[in-house]
């Protein structure tokens, strides 16, 4: 291999780390808002307060804020990878580790069953997933709170986002409102067909979603990204202008 080749390569890398895309990913080098089509009009209502509900399969709920606080500040530069196939590579988000987060405020606190393994994570704008425990406990995993050095905005998941740089974009959940740790998964339903939700959803594996293979659902979702991008941006823009509005009369 010559060495024009390299640099090149290199070049195509600028903003990220050197490691390959996952498969059937495209790489975009500007962030967008997004997510499902429907979710575009919601916003939190509260984007400035941490206030998460945690409940499940305990025997004590709790509701917790600023005790995120007492963690470990940790910092991470990681990739999102939407399964609608772009990726933006090299996000640098601090917050504290979700492990971190279980171990010294959610287990001894909430007392949860041993078997409450599968973790429902709730937003502000009705959005909602469930991740396994186990995938959740890895270092990699952020409760994060900023990016880039600021808050995070409205548009990126303010006050609080899960980070989960090996799991599809459609599991970093944005705009946290509640955790809820139960043993089984009754309390919980994707707010869209649920063929599109993988229970893992694992990047490596392009788990995309249930049932059918990779390539397919490439195929269906990329026509639909730049639409929802743009209806997303759409909508921002609309929002924060009437969150402007608001705060001067
Ligand atoms: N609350 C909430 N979280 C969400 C979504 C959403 O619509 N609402 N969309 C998900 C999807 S599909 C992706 S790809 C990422 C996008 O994150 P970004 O808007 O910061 O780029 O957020 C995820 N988390
Ligand atoms: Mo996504």
């Amino acid at each position: 291999m010559g060495g024009e080749s390299l640099a090149k390569s290199d070049e195509c890398n600028l903003g990220g780390d050197a490691a390959p895309l996952p498969p059937g990913q495209l790489e975009v080098h500007e962030l967008p808002r997004f997510g499902l089509a429907l979710f575009a009009e919601r916003f939190p209502d509260n984007p400035s307060t941490i206030d998460l509900a945690l409940t499940g399969d305990v025997e004590q709920d709790l509701r917790i804020g600023a005790e995120l606080g007492a963690l470990p500040r940790v910092e991470q530069v990681s990739d999102l990878h939407c399964v609608t196939t772009w990726s933006y590579r090299g996000l640098r988000f601090s917050g504290f580790r979700f492990r971190d987060f279980y171990e010294t405020i959610a287990r001894p606190g909430l007392r949860p069953e041993p078997s409450a393994t599968q973790v429902v994570l709730r937003a502000q704008d009705g959005y909602c997933q469930c991740l396994l425990l186990e995938d959740l406990l890895k270092d990699d995993v952020l409760l994060a709170d900023r990016l880039d050095d600021a808050p995070l905005s409205i548009a990126h998941g303010a006050p609080l986002r899960l980070v989960a740089p090996a799991h599809y974009g459609y599991k970093n959940i944005k705009h946290l409102r509640a955790i809820e740790f139960w043993r089984d998964r009754r309390n919980y339903r994707f707010p869209s067909i649920r063929l599109m939700d993988h229970p893992r959803a694992r990047v490596a594996l392009e788990e995309r979603g249930l049932g059918l293979p990779g390539w397919l659902y490439r195929r269906l979702y990329k026509p639909l990204v730049r639409p929802v991008t743009r209806s997303f941006r759409v909508a921002l823009e609309r929002h924060l202008a009437e969150r402007e509005g608001a705060r001067r009369s």
